[in-house]
């Protein structure tokens, strides 16, 4: 049997899910099941003077109603499980429904339970709430303000917390030869998973046992949470995340909802449901993003780079989210200098609480964001001093000798060969022609950009060590089990979550390369807190990274076992046994062999197995990393501006990834598209609308434009292959890689378009309007 890592193998949950036989949390239907909406604020601040819940009540198909106040003292605030530490973060409670006061548009005030869906909703309708109406703040920079609403009294500024990482000499700065500084703002943007959240909760009232289903992408940190959010024993708790739809960082994160189904099913003793809908979603859901980055960059005229300093000011919502603290903290400041060796850096961040939803992880979670800077203002250094852009990167970049190499913030990058996607992206691109191709095109009097992003990704977390001192509540190794019954067909269990990025496959390939069998006799169970022990979730595009890694040790456990037996049979000494595509055979004796599946039956039989051994063929393994892996690669989008509309054609979209070891090319040319399309998306189309009041004004799918298959050329994708030395598989992320390098090559292709007009940025979304305009402007129209 030839190997399977490494082929693009078809997804074997496809089949299922697209013909309509997956099974989401809606699926879930259970006797005697109710209901449950939650009353959202449509204040954006405003003290509760009375919540009107009569009439509701008196609704036929109402069960309960249930407001704040009825739940102090039985469900605690949802805290948060990132205290990063020596930022005086300051924590307020977040009751999963709002008691006196509400902070933001979306803010639950109000649980209705009924024994019907539609009328639930009609019955939340009948609920009036009485609001004294409280001035709000909706950016970061105005909340700062000494005169701005507070939003929690005790809370200084909205000032949420302050950290700093790396220092800078006294003098660097200032006697650089070159300074370039610039003010970036990576505007708040939605996850939108198709599948919204939902959760569906089971009290058994005999054995005071909870069942809840839910749209996580972390079910046992939901478990971890909630259990203590609720008031009960992780052991009588189970959460499962059934097929999801999507989560795309906006599952990371506990939420009030998921609390207040649990609380209710026990309370009332029956099921209940509570599916997310679209619009709610972008109210109550988290969002991602929403930083002013401030930059300076410091360096000589050759074009060395000597020091970066940034300023991040992030926009945190009304409260803490679950991962809240850290995306613009560590996720951002670790990485700011990017693939290149600068000496010195220092990142200062604020966190501010606003009248605005919460914000937390979405795909690259601080990493897209930290980015987008480097990149963007090394495109602007090269300009300064006058070099190409790839020139500049070229003389910068970590050499590939470098490896490990440890960056000025003190990360140390697995490995690393920056130049290798960089050269094979420019032969793609035909670089050379296609400059002479935008001198030819400026000469037509038309706007013509080519924009590089050569970025570098810290994932795969992570090293307990590391995480735990950031103030991370998690131990993010993982673990995984080996199951092989008594045919020889096999079961595996991981701690790892999948929504939607193939792990049935990839992981199964994996497992077939090192017991010799085909996919199709190997079955995953994740997701589910009782068949799986302890495990950390899928986010920071980690469980490959970490999870497939725990399931390839878990499978040499088996392999181990299993040749000790086959000796035993083949009466060899065990160095005598070699494995290999799934036969035991002896070294020098051909013929003499036993098959994985004849081993499966011995030791599940337990006839004659070498004396002293267990009986049966399962192995468990846990995997603790010794460091993050370090994905990188070049990203290239080449744009013409059309100077009367402002409208952008992307034309040509190059991309060379190297996540070291890739499993499977097709997943992972997959995760890069969808990864393309979002990070695209902010840089072109995506962009939340707040009005001063704090009313969202884009909270539809006509309001808030997601990309569309059309909108995009076809991506040419490709892979350079550096293994990460951290895993076994030498693999490391692909999940994230794609929104990470893209916002910044976009940008840069625009702004390389308007380098005529003397344009260093743009505000994203770069609307047709707002490109219109610039260019109005600067042709002395306006
Ligand atoms: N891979 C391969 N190779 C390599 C790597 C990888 O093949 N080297 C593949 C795997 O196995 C899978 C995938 O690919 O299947 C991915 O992976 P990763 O990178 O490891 O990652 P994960 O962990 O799995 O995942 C996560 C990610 C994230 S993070 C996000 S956002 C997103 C992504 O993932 N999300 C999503 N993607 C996706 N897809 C889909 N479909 N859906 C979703 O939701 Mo965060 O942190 O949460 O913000």
């Amino acid at each position: 049997m030839s190997k399977v890592v490494g082929t693009s193998v078809k997804r074997k949950e496809d089949s299922r899910l697209l013909t309509g036989n997956g099974r989401y949390s809606d699926d879930i239907v259970l006797p005697g099941m109710l209901h449950a909406t939650v009353v959202r604020s449509t204040s954006a601040h405003a003290k509760i003077k009375k919540i009107h819940v009569e009439e509701a009540l008196n609704h036929p198909n109402v069960v309960a109603v249930y407001t704040g106040k009825d739940l102090e003292g039985k469900v605690g605030p949802v805290p948060t499980s990132w205290y990063v530490p020596g930022c005086n973060l300051k924590e307020p409670p977040q009751y999963p429904l709002a008691i006196d006061r509400v902070r933001y548009v979306g803010d639950g005030v109000a649980l209705v339970i009924a024994d019907d869906r539609y009328a639930v909703k009609d019955a939340a309708e009948l609920i009036e709430v009485e609001y004294e109406e409280l001035p709000a703040v909706v950016g970061q920079k105005e909340a700062m303000k000494e005169d701005a609403p507070l939003l929690h009294d005790d809370i200084e500024n909205n000032i949420a917390l302050q950290w700093k990482a790396g220092e800078i000499p006294e003098g660097v700065m200032e006697n650089a030869e070159v300074v370039v500084k610039e003010s970036f703002y990576v505007q708040r943007v939605f996850p939108s998973p198709i599948e919204p959240r939902a959760a569906v909760a089971q009290y058994n009232p005999g054995s005071g046992e909870l069942t809840l289903w839910c749209s996580s992408q972390n079910p046992h940190i939901h478990r971890m949470v909630l259990a203590e959010v609720l008031g009960i024993s992780e052991a009588k708790f189970q959460v499962i995340a059934p097929d999801i739809g999507g989560g795309f960082g906006g599952k990371i994160g506990v939420y009030p909802d998921e609390a207040l189904v649990a609380f209710a099913s026990r309370e009332i003793g029956k099921p209940v449901k509570w599916i997310e809908e679209r619009s709610e979603h972008y109210t109550a859901a988290n969002a991602g993003r929403d930083e002013i980055i401030e930059v300076e960059l410091a360096g000589k005229k050759d074009g060395t780079l000597e020091a970066i300093h940034v300023k991040n000011t992030a926009n945190l919502g009304a409260y803490l989210s679950t991962m809240g603290a850290g995306v613009s903290t560590i996720d951002f400041g670790m990485m700011i200098t990017g693939t290149y060796d600068i000496p010195y850096a220092a990142c200062e961040t604020t966190g501010v609480y606003t009248n605005t939803t919460p914000t937390d992880a979405y795909r690259g979670a601080g990493k897209p964001e930290s980015t987008y800077q480097i990149e963007r203002i090394v495109d602007l250094f090269a300009r300064e001093v006058g070099m190409d852009p790839v020139e500049l990167r070229k003389k910068n970049f970590v050499k590939k000798e470098a490896f490990p190499y440890q960056n000025a913030q003190g990360l140390l990058y697995d490995s690393g060969d920056y130049e290798k996607p960089l050269n094979k992206a420019l032969e793609t691109l035909n670089y050379e022609e296609l400059r002479k191709e935008q001198e030819r095109k400026r000469k037509e009097g038309k706007l013509m950009g080519i924009g590089f992003s050569t970025y570098v990704e810290m994932c795969g977390f992570g090293p307990s060590e590391v995480v735990g001192a950031v103030g991370f509540q998690g131990g993010t190794w993982e673990n995984s089990t080996v199951r092989v019954h008594p045919s020889g067909k096999v079961t595996v269990f991981c701690g790892t979550s999948p929504h939607g990025q193939g792990h049935d496959t990839t992981f199964s390939q994996v497992v077939a390369d090192k017991l010799g069998i085909p996919i199709e006799d190997i079955e995953f169970v994740f997701s589910d807190t009782k068949s799986v022990s302890m495990g950390w979730g899928t986010y920071g595009s980690r469980s490959t990274a970490v999870g497939g890694a725990a399931v390839s040790f878990a499978a040499d456990r088996v392999v181990e076992k299993a040749k000790k037996i086959a000796a035993h049979e083949l009466e060899v000494a065990e160095e005598d046994v070699e494995f290999e595509n799934g036969t035991f055979s002896v070294k020098g004796v051909p013929g003499k062999e036993r098959a994985f599946k004849d081993i499966a039956h011995s030791a599940n039989m337990a006839w004659n197995l070498p004396e002293g051994m267990e009986p049966s063929l399962e192995a468990q393994y846990f995997f603790k990393p010794e460091n993050f892996v370090f994905p990188f690669g070049t990203h290239v989008a080449v744009v013409e501006v059309d100077k009367d509309t402002g409208e952008i054609d992307l034309q040509r979209y190059v991309c060379v990834d190297d996540v070291g070891t890739v499993i499977n090319p097709l997943t992972a040319e997959g995760q890069v598209h969808g990864g393309v399309a979002q990070g695209v998306g902010q840089a072109l189309w995506e962009g939340a609308v707040y009005n001063d009041n704090g009313q969202l004004v884009s909270g539809t799918l006509m309001d808030y434009t997601l990309p569309k298959a059309r909108f995009f050329p076809t991506i040419e994708s490709d892979f350079t292959e550096t293994p990460s030395p951290v895993n076994p598989l030498g693999a490391k992320g692909v999940g994230e890689v794609g929104t990470t390098a893209s916002i910044a090559a976009a940008m840069n292709a625009v702004v390389d378009a308007l380098s005529v007009y003397g344009v260093t940025d743009v505000e994203m979304p770069l609307t047709p309007e707002k490109v219109w305009k610039v260019i109005q402007e600067k042709e002395g129209n306006q």
